[in-house]
C-alpha cells in the first residue's frame, strides 16, 4: 500500500525489513543518514528546520552558519549552502553574510556550549544590533561532542561529566537563560523556545522556526528559536528515557512558548 509515495507496511505480522528501510520519509534536503547517537534530539531539529525552508520555498537563498558540536556533522548531510565557523562565532559570520547579501535567508545552528559558553558575547551583540538573521540554538545542557561536560545552560542538580554529583549553584553558578535574556532586548523581532521530546512539541517547534524565518523575511530584526534537545548519552539515561528526562529537568527551568512574539515591544517598555 502507498500514499504520497510513502509505503505503509501491514502491521498484522512481524516486519520483514528494518524500519529504516521501509520508507524514506526524510526531507529531500537531507543527504543520507546522520551519525548521531540513538535518541538524540538534534537530528529531529535538523529535520524540521530543513522542512521549514522547503515549505517557505527559500531553499535556494538560504545560507546556514554552523558552529561546533555534535550537530557540526550535519554540514555533510544538509543539501544547502553552509558555512562552518569557529566556536561561538556563528552570529558574527551570519551578520557579515546577511549584510553583504540581504536577499538571503541566513540562519545559525549552534549548541548551548557553542552559543552560551564559547560565544556568549557574539549572540548578545548580534541581537543588540538587531541583525536580521535567525539563530537556532540546540540546547541539551551539555558539551555533548566532547563527552558531556557541564555548560552554561546545565540546570541545577543535573549530573554531567564535570558535575558528577549534580550542578550546584554555589560551586558552579546558575544556568544562563539566554533566550529569556535576548527576548528582553531591543532589536529583536521574535524569540521562542520549543522542545522535541514529544510529537506535539516537534510540531510546535517547527511552527516557531517558521515564524522566525517569516520575521526575518519581513525584516523585523534578530530572531532566535531555542530548541531543547535530548542528549541521552550526556545525561546518563537510555534513549527512551530522554524525552521524560527533558520534560522533568530542562522544561521545568526553561518554559516553552513564545518569549518575544512578533510585533511586540521589548518587555521593559523601551520599544523598538
Ligand atoms: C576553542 C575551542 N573550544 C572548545 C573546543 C571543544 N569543543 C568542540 S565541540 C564542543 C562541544 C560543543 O557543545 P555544544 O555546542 O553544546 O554542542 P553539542 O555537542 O552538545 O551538540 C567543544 C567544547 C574546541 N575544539 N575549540
Ligand atoms: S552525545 Fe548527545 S548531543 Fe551528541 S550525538 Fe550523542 S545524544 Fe546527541
Ligand atoms: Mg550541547
Amino acid at each position: 500500500m502507498t500514499t504520497q509515495n510513502i509505503e505503509i507496511v501491514p502491521t498484522g505480522a512481524p516486519p520483514q525489513r528494518p524500519a529504516t528501510k521501509v520508507a524514506d520519509a526524510s526531507p529531500s534536503l537531507m543527504l543520507g543518514e546522520h551519525s548521531l547517537c540513538p535518541g538524540c534530539g538534534e537530528p529531529v531539529a535538523l529535520r524540521i528546520l530543513l522542512e521549514t525552508l522547503q515549505e517557505l520555498d527559500i531553499v535556494q537563498r538560504s545560507i546556514g552558519v554552523v558552529g561546533h558540536g555534535c550537530y557540526g556533522s550535519f554540514v555533510r548531510i544538509m543539501d544547502i549552502d553552509v558555512l562552518q565557523c569557529l566556536h561561538g562565532r556563528a552570529p558574527s559570520c551570519a551578520t557579515g553574510i546577511k549584510r553583504m547579501r540581504p536577499d538571503t535567508a541566513v540562519f545559525t545552528m549552534q549548541g548551548d556550549g557553542d552559543m552560551v559558553n564559547e560565544g556568549l558575547q557574539e549572540v548578545i551583540h548580534t541581537a543588540a544590533r538587531g541583525e536580521n538573521v535567525t539563530a537556532i540554538l540546540l540546547n541539551n545542557g551539555v558539551f555533548g561532542d566532547t563527552g558531556g561536560q557541564q555548560t552554561a545552560t546545565t540546570v541545577l542538580g543535573q549530573r554531567t561529566k564535570t558535575s558528577i554529583d549534580g550542578r550546584d549553584a554555589e560551586q558552579h553558578g546558575h544556568p544562563i537563560p539566554i533566550a529569556d535574556i535576548i527576548a528582553r532586548m531591543d532589536g529583536v523581532g521574535y524569540v521562542a523556545r520549543g522542545a522535541v521530546g514529544t510529537a506535539g512539541g516537534v510540531l510546535r517547534t517547527k511552527k516557531m522556526i517558521r515564524t522566525a524565518f517569516e520575521a526575518q523575511l519581513a525584516g523585523e530584526g534578530f530572531s532566535l528559536v531555542e530548541i531543547l534537545t535530548m542528549c541521552p548519552t550526556g545525561w546518563f539515561v537510555t534513549a527512551p528515557q530522554g524525552p521524560d528526562y527533558l520534560a522533568e529537568s530542562m522544561e521545568q527551568v526553561y518554559p516553552l512558548g513564545d518569549l518575544h512574539p512578533r510585533g511586540s515591544a521589548a518587555p521593559h517598555g523601551a520599544g523598538r
